[in-house]
């Protein structure tokens, strides 16, 4: 569940007394505010309705001449959250915990130089579209070996099968390391070709690697092969593939560094005759890419460039650690030695959800 549509309005404002000139407390403001703890689903099961409207503001009570402002309304939401109109504009962004974005202003108090009516708000609908915060994102075809990586490098705990098609959700996981820094990183379903006529699992899920700051490619080195009748695809085949469907999803996401990994090398086959080749093919990528039938309509504009490509297996461990510190090595030469995401704008006393 990575959209949701629900419906805000902030409180009204409250009534006051004319003849003593007191003036109404203002009606609550709704907020939606990221926190880490939360996802999607437990909001839709927490309010079903998914409504949320302000409390209306306090009359003034006894001598006092002001009435008192409703408490704020809080949705909380995890981090990552676009707030859209119906229409798909985009209103606001909440990214990290803690952020906050006002959705429906409360009302003012009745004044008697105002007006002798407190406001009514009118309340709206708006869209919470999740796209995933993380730092990494895996990118390959179905049953590369995605989850397998995940599971050896981050704290998530993936379903592993040989099946394609295992993964149907993207998994966010955080990757420590013993100098106390964290990455996150999402595992994705598998992308292939025609993802974006909905083959396979589609191609909406790249919505999750749209924050991401680096792209981790996998490609298994035994190729891939749907069924008998479907075309076997070589590691190089494959990578060209990927690169063509996130371009067509969006061409701003190959800025991104890239990175590369062979999985499923044992260490035995180190010296495999098609990890020679492979490796070869990926430094002469854009030689192979110019001698496509560009009529094919699989031909990348946008040639992926790697910074590293890394030979490993995921499920032996084989050279995971070293991948895992590389990681860690491309993060800070592009993006500096800067605050965890996760930790940044942290002030987990305020954001104690409160019960509705
Ligand atoms: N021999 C070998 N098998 C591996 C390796 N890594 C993963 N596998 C196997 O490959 C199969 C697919 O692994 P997953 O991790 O589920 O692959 P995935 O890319 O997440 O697949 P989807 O979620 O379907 O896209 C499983 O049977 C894994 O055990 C490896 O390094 N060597
Ligand atoms: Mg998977």
């Amino acid at each position: 569940m990575d959209k949701l549509r629900i419906y805000v309005k902030g409180g009204d404002g409250g009534g006051a007394s004319l003849a003593q000139g007191s003036v109404g407390g203002a009606g609550s403001d709704v907020f939606v505010v990221a926190n880490k703890t939360v996802d999607m689903a437990e909001i839709y099961t927490d309010f079903p309705t998914l409504k949320f409207v302000g409390g209306e503001g306090i009359r003034p009570y006894g001598e006092d001449l002001r009435g008192i402002k409703g408490n704020d309304l809080n949705v909380y939401v995890p981090p990552g959250v676009i707030i859209e109109d119906d229409y798909g504009y985009v209103l606001g962004e909440v990214a990290r915990h803690g952020d906050r974005f006002l959705v429906s202003r409360g009302g003012q108090g009745w004044t008697a130089a105002r007006s002798r009516v407190a406001q009514q708000v009118e309340g709206h609908h708006v869209i919470l579209n999740l796209k995933t915060v993380s730092d990494i994102g895996l990118i390959g075809f179905p049953n590369s070996g995605k989850s397998t990586l995940f599971k050896a490098i981050s704290d998530g705990m993936p379903k592993i099968d040989s099946h394609p098609f295992t993964t149907i959700f993207p998994e966010l996981g955080t990757i420590d390391y013993s100098d106390g820094h964290t990455h996150a990183v999402v595992d994705l379903p598998g992308l292939m070709k025609g993802a974006d006529e909905r083959i396979g699992c589609g191609d909406h899920f790249l919505k999750h690697i749209e924050n991401s700051k680096l792209l981790l490619f996998l490609v298994d080195l035994h190729g891939f092969q749907l069924s008998s009748n479907h075309p076997h695809h070589s590691p190089i085949q494959m990578i060209i593939e990927l690169n063509k469907e996130l371009e067509k999803y969006s061409e701003n996401l190959l800025d991104k560094p890239c990175l590369l990994v062979l999985n499923k090398t044992e260490s035995g086959d180190a010296q495999d005759q098609v990890l020679l080749t492979t490796q070869e093919q990926v430094q002469n990528i854009e030689k192979i890419v110019s001698e496509l039938d560009p009529f094919l309509d699989r031909t990348p504009n946008n040639v992926v460039k790697f910074d590293e490509t890394f030979v490993i297996s995921a499920k032996s461990g084989y050279n995971v650690d070293y991948l895992k510190e590389r990681l860690h090595h491309w993060l800070s030469i592009y993006y500096g030695n800067e605050e965890d995401p996760q930790t940044d704008n942290e002030d987990e006393q305020s954001l104690d959800i409160p019960v509705f």
